[in-house]
């Protein structure tokens, strides 16, 4: 039995978009980040981190959803998961490059614009992160300028991965990067896409 931990509002969404894809049936602990519900001894022991998404696979226990997805994918034997050496190391690339280049920067740049009650914004930090958010999406839209997909010749983890990282992309004016804009539009438009969305905003 799988138990997916966390919340659809917080990193938990790519963990709950890659189950929907797969047709998985799961338990939620629909936890949100820093409640109480991190902080307990089970949860600790579970991840020390006191951060989501998690997962309990009959007893595996896994952090980090980048690789709770990739797991999930080749576990249950997707087509989703790149099944060429190539394809697999792009899956690799694109989910860490994003984790480098992107994950903390767009989180720490919707905080300090919009999701903060506005007396904690704080422009300096908005700004600070928007200056390396620019250049990742100018990589990120001539890479999807030249192919329509990130790690082979159609939607994979390596998709899923860093579009379900820029939920916030789309609430953004994209138009700069509209390869980019249109990437990431047809991936939230899938049906496991839409379906963790609705858990988001329900
Ligand atoms: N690299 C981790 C990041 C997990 C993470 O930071 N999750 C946030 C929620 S979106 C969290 O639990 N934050 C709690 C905290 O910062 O204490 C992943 O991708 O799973």
């Amino acid at each position: 039995m799988l138990r997916i931990h966390g919340a659809a509002r917080s990193r938990a969404v790519r963990t709950l978009w890659m189950a929907a894809e797969l047709g998985l049936s799961y338990g939620h602990n629909d936890i949100l980040p820093r409640s109480p519900g991190t902080r307990t001894p089970e949860y600790l022991a579970l991840n020390p981190n006191a951060r989501v998404p998690t997962i309990e696979d009959d007893g595996f226990v896994l952090s980090e959803s980048m690789a709770i997805n990739m797991y999930l994918a080749k576990k249950h034997n997707s087509p989703l998961y790149p099944k060429d050496l190539q394809g697999e190391a792009r899956m690799w690339q694109w989910s860490l490059w994003e984790t480098d280049r992107l994950d903390r920067q767009i989180t720490t740049y919707a905080n300090h614009t919009t999701a903060l009650p506005e007396a904690q914004r704080d422009k300096a930090t908005a700004d600070a992160a928007w200056a390396e958010i620019e250049p990742a999406f100018d990589v990120l839209n001539a890479a999807l300028g030249k192919a329509p997909w990130l790690a082979g010749s159609d939607f994979t983890v390596a998709d899923l991965n860093v579009a379900g990282a820029l939920f916030r992309g789309l609430s953004m004016d994209l138009s700069r990067w509209p390869a980019m804009a249109a990437w990431l539009s047809r991936c939230w438009d899938r049906p496991g896409a839409k379906k963790a969305k609705a858990m988001r905003e329900g």
